[in-house]
């Protein structure tokens, strides 16, 4: 049957990568993608969709109160799905306020129009990073019952998001899920993060600036895993419930960064240590148990994904040289330590 899904930041990289997902699996939808256009959205990963019929962009700050909710009283969505956030890590620790508005604010103003309207299904797309830190003892993980102790402003904004979506769970019984997932890789992510980073100053031959001692461990997942997962948790998730998202693929940054270099036959002379990140979260691994047994697998290894994940950029060039040549240029003169 038909349904109105809003999918909020789609036009950035995960959203960017659900909207795809959800045109090409459920022709019957109507996906309405709402996204601000910072720095970090863009439409040109959404040429070949924008003519058709089932789809239809919006520009919009989650945070206007008004325009939020005039639009729902207006579309009646089915189902929210919300990416929208400001996300990078980096970035809040030298500007937290922005993300405050964004991750908090903003969040609180779709519950408010989601209740109003009394959607199906209200999925919070949130992180790991929520439950801070984990040490290097391989055997420990994050799970659903983990305590929040986010250690970045951008975490500390996402965990509040997370605590407003549950309370209007429990308040007012709006059906909600959220989802935490690892850091996610894979085509149109934005060129500030770890791997896009590395690949697009490698192909150039430019340092690879390198935090710290390299040692900080992450827990990879393919974008397109992570897509199928929030499907699954929109459609048979139970209301009220979070699900961790990740698919045992843990590597220090030292050892992502190599493997970029390696595959695409370069010097690791390329590595430059670099001052750490303040309040650099050791390391993060995600116990995916509770979403397999919703039928959630991934399909890509961190092998076959960063595989795949290098001959996109190699043949999407274009899309990145773009965003490389603007604004994000600038920030990164100003802010890099190299
Ligand atoms: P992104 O930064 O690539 O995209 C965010 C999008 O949100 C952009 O298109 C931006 O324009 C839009 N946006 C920002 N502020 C807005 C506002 N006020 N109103 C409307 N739109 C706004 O982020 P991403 O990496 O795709 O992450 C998407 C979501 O997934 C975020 O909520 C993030 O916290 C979460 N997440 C990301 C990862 C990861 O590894 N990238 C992992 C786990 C969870
Ligand atoms: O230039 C760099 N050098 C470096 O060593 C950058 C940008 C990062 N790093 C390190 C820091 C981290 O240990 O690499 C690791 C990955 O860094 P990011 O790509 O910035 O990701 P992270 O901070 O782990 O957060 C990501 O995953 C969880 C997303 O950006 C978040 O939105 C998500 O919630």
């Amino acid at each position: 049957m038909g349904k109105k899904i809003l999918v909020t930041g789609g036009a950035g990289f995960i959203g960017g990568n659900f909207v795809h997902y959800m045109l090409g699996k459920y022709p019957q939808y109507d996906i309405y993608n709402l996204d601000l256009l910072t720095y970090a959205g863009d439409l040109i990963k959404h040429k070949h969709v924008e003519e058709k019929d089932n789809y239809q962009f919006i520009k919009a700050d989650i945070a206007d109160r008004k325009e939020i909710i005039s639009l729902f009283e207006k579309e009646q969505f089915d189902y929210v799905v919300h990416f929208a956030a400001e996300s990078h890590v980096d970035r809040s620790i030298t500007d937290p306020g922005v993300f405050i508005n964004t991750n908090v604010v903003g969040t609180q103003v779709l519950l408010d129009a989601a209740k109003s309207v009394q959607v199906t299904k209200f999925v919070h797309v949130s992180t790991d990073e929520v439950y801070g830190e984990l040490d290097f003892d391989p055997s420990t993980f994050f799970t659903e019952e983990t305590p929040l102790q986010p250690n970045s402003p951008y975490s500390a904004s996402k965990a509040s998001s997370d605590l407003l979506v549950r309370a209007y769970h429990e308040t007012y019984g709006l059906p909600v899920n959220i989802t935490r997932c690892s850091n996610n890789y894979g085509p149109y992510h934005f060129p500030e993060k770890l791997i896009p980073l590395t690949i697009s100053r490698v192909l150039k031959e430019q340092k690879v600036p390198v935090y710290g001692d390299g040692q900080n461990i992450r827990d990879w997942l393919h974008v397109e895993d992570h897509c199928a997962a929030i499907d699954l948790v929109l459609h048979e998730g139970v209301n009220g419930e979070v699900y961790n998202v990740g698919g045992h693929n843990e590597k220090t940054n030292l050892e992502v960064v190599k493997a970029i270099i390696n595959t695409l036959g370069k010097s690791e002379t390329l590595i430059e240590f670099v001052t750490d990140r303040l309040g650099h979260d050791k390391r993060y691994a995600i116990d995916p148990t509770k979403i397999e047994k919703l039928g959630w697998r991934p399909t890509y290894t961190f092998e076959s994904g960063i595989a795949q994940t290098i001959e996109w950029y190699l043949d999407h060039q274009d899309w990145w040289e773009q965003i490389l040549s603007g604004e994000y240029q600038k920030y990164f003169d100003t802010h890099s330590t190299l």
